[in-house]
């Protein structure tokens, strides 16, 4: 792409690529700078995650009150959650809610991907190429593109051969989907995976679970909200955002300054049954404090986990194969359940563990493992994504000199605060590698992340700036500090899309440290202290 000083005719002041929640706050923020904004949408519509995982039993586990926008009493008086964790078909009508409100539309463009971003120094500014070849050019270019919006089919020899449905469950359609009396497979069992299963196990005729890794899952207690608890959340937006604020990941979950190691074991085991039976993250979050950074003290809730699948699911040889043993409780991301391991106590419901009995083809008609052929009339990839920088490395972002982003991250993705880098001037990264969002309940932080951005362009605006970039020390301090950080945590020794790796992909087989494992309230301290330093690390011309 050429970045010649003409550019095309379609000039903003910034553009957002992408119309998931950042790129939707941060459109209604740098509007009311005075800013002129384009979104740019491969979607046809707002909701990013929610636009495109419309798998069945799609929904959050973060509690929904605590989930919406916070900065608009409006949104929040006028918005009911009709359950505590919200399915993803009233979390979408909620993205299209604000959107409404905020009249955000008028500003985005769907059905547009971006491929291209380049700088252009003499002007300093962004010009960006959309497929099919539409070119617009902005002062600041903000990515919102998610940590996880780039699914990944496997890559196993004849997938495209199928001739049954099948179906990636980040890119669902948007017709319904029947499994009635259908012979399914669903090949995954991460989060999406655990959801799916649940849900196409109950209509489904026979259903065939691939699963490669187990995860350990525990109880979501899902409930619908009545009338008066709806008042009360209403009257208490300001205390709920207050608690989630001061947490470590943002969830109204506080983790107890115990040590697992210090009380009996009974005292612990009546902790943990408290935790079992309690609605949302609290086992993982709200539990003793040294439950995901020393190994003896994660030993003692990965043995509950193990028992409570072993009380649930009826065969006791399914149930050794749904115990995951190569990695300790809550050291993957946990998925919430309504009934997952129930499924497997249904009579349609097989499991077959594609560690002893590899994958080793899609056939027309189904798929060869090592030990046996199967018919399916559909197959479901519950497979992930390209994490993290999956969104970037699509885009050909280049900076100074023509510089690649993908190589220049080549190595492991380098940035100052997860919202800048270095040879990339005026382009900040919402929700991006090294951010504290990801290890979030992702609206508390995706708030943080474009107030702080904004706060910087009007910073600028106001002192006549032009131009913004970290220097390449403070880059290098901080890319040095999420390293660091990221080591006491026990996630970091295991494979995982928090870890950024993809067994699919040739280039995410090993461990990157792609998260700020310090909890948000350290990196809001760090980001307010930078700012409040004149924007200490970051050069302005
Ligand atoms: O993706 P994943 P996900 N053969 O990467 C398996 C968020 N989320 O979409 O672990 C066989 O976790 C793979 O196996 P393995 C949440 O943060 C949130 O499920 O690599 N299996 C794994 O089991 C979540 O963590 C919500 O051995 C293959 C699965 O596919 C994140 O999204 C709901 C395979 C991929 O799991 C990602 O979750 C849903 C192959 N060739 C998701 N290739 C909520 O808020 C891959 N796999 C509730």
């Amino acid at each position: 792409m050429s970045a010649a000083s003409e550019g095309p005719s379609e000039r903003y002041d910034a553009i957002i690529i992408g119309a998931g929640l950042s790129g939707m706050y941060q459109l209604h923020r740098l509007r009311e700078l005075g800013l002129s904004v384009r979104v740019f949408e491969a979607g046809d519509g707002v909701g990013g995650t929610w636009y495109w995982n419309r798998y069945p039993g799609a929904r959050f586990d973060s509690e929904s009150w605590t989930y919406g926008y916070s900065f608009n009493e409006e949104l929040l008086q006028e918005w009911d959650w009709s359950e505590h964790f919200s399915a993803q078909p009233e979390t979408l009508r909620y993205c299209n809610f604000v959107a409404d409100k905020l009249d955000l539309r008028r500003d985005m463009t769907f059905g547009s991907r971006v491929v291209a971003a380049a700088f252009d120094e003499a002007e300093n500014s962004w010009e960006i190429e959309l497929q099919g070849g539409r070119r617009a050019r902005a002062h600041f270019l903000i990515t919102a593109v998610g940590p996880l919006s780039t699914p990944v089919w496997p890559n196993i020899p004849g997938i495209d051969g199928f001739a049954g449905e099948a179906y990636h469950t980040g890119r669902w359609p948007h017709e319904p989907v029947s499994f009635d009396g259908k012979r399914v497979a669903v090949i995954g069992t991460g989060a999406t995976g655990v959801q799916t299963i649940t849900e196409v196990a109950k209509t489904v005729g026979q259903l065939t679970v691939f699963q490669r890794t187990p995860n350990y899952c525990a109880p979501l207690h899902n409930s619908p909200i009545d009338a008066e608890t709806q008042r009360k959340i209403k009257a208490s937006y300001k205390e709920i955002f207050e608690t989630c604020r001061n947490t470590f990941g943002c969830f109204i979950h506080e983790a107890d300054p115990r040590s697992a190691l210090e009380v009996s074991d009974e005292e612990r085991e009546a902790f943990f049954e408290k935790l079992y039976g309690e609605p949302g993250f609290g086992i993982w979050m709200g539990n003793f404090r040294d439950l995901q950074i020393n190994p003896a003290a994660n030993a003692t809730i990965t043995a509950f986990m193990h028992r409570k699948i072993r009380e649930r699911v009826n065969d006791p040889r399914i149930a050794e194969m749904l115990i995951p043993r190569d990695h300790g409780f809550g050291t993957r991301r946990l998925p919430l359940e309504s009934g997952y391991y129930e499924a497997f106590n249904r009579d349609n419901v097989e499991l077959i563990d594609v560690r002893k009995a590899p994958i080793e083809a899609i056939t027309p008609t189904g798929l060869k493992t090592s030990d046996a052929e199967y018919d399916f009339d559909m197959i479901i990839y519950a497979t992930g994504f390209d994490p993290i920088t999956g969104g970037f490395d699509r885009i050909d972002i280049r900076g100074i000199d023509g510089q690649r982003l993908k190589d220049k991250w080549l190595g492991g993705p380098k940035t100052f605060l997860g919202l800048q880098i270095a040879g990339f001037p005026n382009m900040m990264t919402l929700v991006g590698p090294h951010n504290a969002a990801i290890f979030c309940n992702i609206p508390r932080c995706i708030e943080q992340n474009v107030d702080w951005v904004t706060d910087l362009i009007r910073y600028m605006r106001e002192n006549n700036y032009q131009r913004v970039a970290p220097t390449l020390e403070a880059e290098e301090e901080w890319t040095a500090h999420v390293h660091e950080i990221g080591q006491y945590l026990l996630f970091s020794q295991i494979d995982s899309w928090m870890t950024g790796v993809n067994k699919n992909l040739p280039g995410k087989q090993e461990r990157a440290s792609l998260v700020y494992a310090g909890g948000a309230p350290s990196y809001r301290a760090r980001c307010d202290d930078v700012a409040a330093k004149g924007y200490k690390g970051f050069e302005l011309s």
